[in-house]
């Protein structure tokens, strides 16, 4: 079992390191590990981490700027990581964490730890213990601020 991490050098916080640490404390694994540029790269270095370095699920980790044309960027990043998962059938967890999501950079930095390591921890799962997240099933999981529960009536 290998898990592949992808990270970029435009992100404020250095989710890569925090993904490796909490993959870590879960799973004993082999991490691969590669850092690009930003959210645009991320999609090819993502697939070759499956096709050429044999990883079984990867983590696409990045910060999309405030200004409309990150968020344009983003999309596109998006776009094709959805594409490389498709020309896969491997998995590629997104986490993208845009910067006016937060108030200040103490959120920012609070807010990238926190949703890495929480989808740190559904990759572990998606790939090893894909009945741990049947059972979170409907349960209004969220990565990063606080989960919005299941809803009730
Ligand atoms: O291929 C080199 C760059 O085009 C690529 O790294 C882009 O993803 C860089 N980039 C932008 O050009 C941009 O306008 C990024 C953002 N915005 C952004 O908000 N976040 C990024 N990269 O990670
Ligand atoms: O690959 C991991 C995540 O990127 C992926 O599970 C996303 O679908 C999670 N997600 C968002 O990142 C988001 O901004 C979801 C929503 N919004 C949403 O509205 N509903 C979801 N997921 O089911
Ligand atoms: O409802 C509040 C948030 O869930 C919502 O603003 C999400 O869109 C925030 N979000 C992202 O923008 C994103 O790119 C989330 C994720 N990724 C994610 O992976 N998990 C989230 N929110 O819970």
């Amino acid at each position: 079992m290998k898990i592949g991490i992808v990270d970029t050098t435009f992100s404020r916080v250095n989710m890569g390191a925090m993904a490796v640490d909490e993959i870590r404390r879960h799973a004993s694994v082999a991490v691969e590990r590669i850092t690009v540029p930003g959210v645009k790269d991320l999609p090819v270095a993502c697939k070759k981490m499956i096709e050429e370095r044999a990883c079984d699920i990867v983590m696409a980790l990045g910060m999309p700027g405030g200004v409309d044309k990150d968020k344009m960027c983003a999309h596109e990043a998006s776009q094709g990581l959805i594409k490389a998962q498709l020309m896969t059938n491997t998995h590629i967890i997104e986490v993208f964490v845009h910067e006016d999501e937060a108030k200040n950079e103490n959120e920012l930095a609070w807010l990238a730890e926190r949703r890495t390591r929480e989808h740190a921890v559904n990759a572990v799962k998606l790939v090893l213990y894909p009945e741990a997240l049947v059972k979170e099933a409907g349960t209004g999981q969220r990565q990063g601020f606080d989960d919005a529960g299941p809803a009730r009536r």
